[in-house]
């Protein structure tokens, strides 16, 4: 191994795993070799109502794009996550909800959790709901949330979730994009002892809808807020469910028939709706949630994200539950009451794995051993982190606090688009490297290209792609299949590009380098530059915007704006204020930007290109590695803008 520090894989987890070294490059070439059959056995871990005999049907080429996996089989997603646990496993807890306030807690096993969704299929069926409909799930962190995408899949309606924490503009578009009639929401919903008013929001977005028009809100009244309510509309789900059967037959399903949408940014203005089918997406989740965690049936299993994120979708409900695993749905923040919670709930509930952002564990990082001080963490075997890069420091402060030296971390890069991990450790089997999320997953073919496209061999830098098709990933952006072409498979020819950047070290491992798309990471949440600036231009005192990242210490990014107001027009504290509302507003609490920097003008090409390159430096302070500026159309813009930015800071 050519780094220096390294953490071989712990004795302890010689006699526990299902994978060690050896085992993983046998296993791993085979599925390369053998893709196909590699993946018609995996795809058997599923109960299956007609059996595939076709299996892999996939071209990458940009004139003939197609991903097919499964496709003569036909399954019900639900009926796997539930139904077939229940003859052996009923009485085991599936979901373990620990609420907002310490101290509350429920289990629901899976028994319950199969009954819950049948009556609330059987509600929205009743509510005219059918097979193909697109239901949008606009939900705080309460057991109703996977009872309402479970009942979804149940009856092959497609849900949509939307994070809670997005604002009802943000929502609306949502909701027009998929021309969703339905929404489930709840009256409101509490973090961090502070509730948000969910419902109020839904009204809002049902106002601004376009596109779409908007039959039945179901509302869980989870909190004892009062809302206004619609006659005719509005529907409160104890009622729904009351009067309903336990017994919903499961609506047979084509394994390539759509399971879910999901929204997310990408380096144009407006998010692209990420569409997963049912039976390639379950096999990949629930195998990779099988080894990657190394899950043993018994076990809690916790993964700290929200289900308004992919990471919700694959690791907190569908994996797991298509394993029959005890899965923890935690409904607040990591520092509420106060930063020991995350222990606490661990030594509470005696959990075993932990998977968790970098940006939690750089904001618990923050307190020193505060965290972590007073707790026992004994039960914990196994930690886990995804959503952006984590540095080397943030990985050792978890890896001895958390850990307490003896967890191995599995530092998971995928994306919404690949439905699940994609380059991770296994606990067994891989030797970790603190920042390097190690090695591809069975069937995965990672590669690094330059900016031409040439594959690069042996030690590299470049850009990551993945050169073949696995089940996991998405089938076409909804409503826009030459979206779907142009975004991932036109800049590199037949090959599927990341948007990410990588290093591939002396040893093979990965390390990701962070996007090298107009694509921010702040906390972990992907967001748009163009979206974020288009938002902006909306408002009428914006001329123009740019927007960039930064870095910054908890958040790994911040947004950093430039604004030119329209002339005549007063910049000042009250106009940052009212811009910073705006963006609030516009996109939700997760786009408020550090800086707005007023700009007299722009670094521009002579084409009219927004030089963000530029802009990146100036925002970082970096102002003698502008590089070549001579191509701009007015370079005398950028000492101006270097004086706005000293007298900022
Ligand atoms: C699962 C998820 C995807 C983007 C991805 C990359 C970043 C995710 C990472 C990571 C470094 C990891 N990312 N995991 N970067 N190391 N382990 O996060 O999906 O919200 O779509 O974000 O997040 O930049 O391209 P999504």
């Amino acid at each position: 191994m050519s780094e220096e520090s390294v953490y071989p894989v712990p004795a302890a987890y010689a006699g526990h795993t299902l994978m060690n070294e050896t085992g993983y490059f046998e296993l791993y070439n085979r599925s390369v070799e053998d893709n196909e059959g590699f993946w018609r056995e995996q795809g058997r871990r599923l109960d299956w109502i007609k059996p595939y005999t076709r299996v892999k049907d996939t071209s990458f080429a940009r004139d003939d794009l197609h991903i097919r996996w499964y496709q003569d089989g036909t399954l019900n997603v639900a009926a796997n996550c539930l139904d077939r646990h229940l003859a052996e496993h009923g009485d085991s807890t599936a979901i373990l909800w620990v609420g907002d306030e310490p101290g509350v807690s429920r289990e629901i096993s899976y028994r319950e959790l199969h009954r819950d969704v049948c009556r609330f299929a059987n509600g929205l069926k009743s509510l005219g709901v059918r097979k193909g409909d697109v239901v949008t799930i606009y939900m705080p962190m309460i057991p109703e949330a996977a009872v309402a995408m479970l009942a979804c899949a149940r009856i092959g309606a497609v849900h949509s979730v939307v994070f809670a924490g997005f604002s009802p503009e943000a929502l609306a578009g949502r909701m027009d994009d998929g021309r969703s009639r339905t929404v489930i929401t709840a009256n409101a919903g509490v973090r961090g002892g502070r509730s948000t008013a969910l419902k109020d929001n839904v009204d809002r977005a049902v106002d601004l809808c376009r596109e779409t028009s908007v039959e039945q809100v179901v509302v869980v009244n989870y909190t004892s807020d009062k809302v206004r309510w619609h006659d005719g509309r509005d529907c409160d789900y104890g009622e729904l469910v009351a009067g309903q059967s336990d017994d919903c037959p499961a609506e047979e399903m084509n394994a390539e028939d759509p399971l879910f949408i999901l929204y997310t940014s990408g380096s144009t203005g407006k998010p692209k709706g990420v569409l997963h089918t049912g039976g390639g997406y379950l096999t990949y989740v629930s195998l990779t949630h099988e080894y990657v965690f190394d899950y043993r049936r018994g076990e809690r299993y916790w993964c700290a994200a929200d289900i308004g994120w992919v990471t919700g979708h694959s690791y907190i409900i569908y994996g797991p539950l298509a394993n029959g695993a005890t899965t923890v749905m935690y409904e607040g923040v990591p520092n509420y009451p106060d930063v020991t919670r995350v222990a606490q709930i661990i030594d509470e509930h005696q959990i075993e794995i932990l998977y968790i952002a970098p940006t939690a564990i750089r904001a618990l990082m923050a307190e020193g051993d505060k965290p972590t001080a007073g707790a026992s963490l004994e039960s914990l075997r196994l930690l886990g982190t995804v959503g952006e890069p984590i540095n080397p420091q943030a990985w050792q402060w978890y890896h001895q606090s958390f850990g307490r030296g003896r967890c191995p971390i599995v530092d998971t890069w995928w994306q919404t688009e690949t439905g699940g991990a994609m380059l991770t450790p296994l606990p067994g089997a891989t030797t970790l490297k603190p920042g390097s999320a190690t090695r591809p997953f069975f069937g995965v073919r990672p590669a690094l290209v330059d900016n031409e496209g040439n594959i690069l061999e042996g030690a590299a830098e470049g850009n990551l792609v993945l050169l073949d098709s696995w089940p996991g990933q998405m089938r076409t952006v909804f409503g826009d299949h030459q979206r779907f072409v142009d975004t991932y498979f036109s800049t590199f020819d037949g090959m599927y590009f990341s948007g990410d950047g990588a290093r591939r070290d002396a040893d093979g491992y990965y390390w990701i380098t962070g996007r090298v798309d107009d694509v921010l990471n702040v906390s972990g949440h992907r967001m748009g530059t163009a979206e974020l600036e288009s938002a902006l231009v909306a408002h009428e005192a914006v001329a123009e915007a740019a927007v960039v990242g930064v870095p910054h210490e908890l958040k790994g990014q911040g947004i950093y704006v430039y604004v030119t107001l329209n002339s005549g027009l007063e910049p000042g504290e009250a106009m940052r204020r009212e811009l910073r509302n705006w963006l609030r507003n516009e996109i939700g609490p997760i786009a408020t930007p550090e800086v707005i920097q007023w700009a007299a003008g722009l670094p521009k090409t002579r084409s009219g290109k927004i030089m963000r390159r530029i802009l990146r430096k100036i925002a970082a302070d970096e102002y003698d590695q502008l590089g070549d500026i001579s191509t701009l159309a007015d370079p005398s813009v950028v000492q101006q803008l270097i004086d706005e930015r000293a007298s900022l800071a």
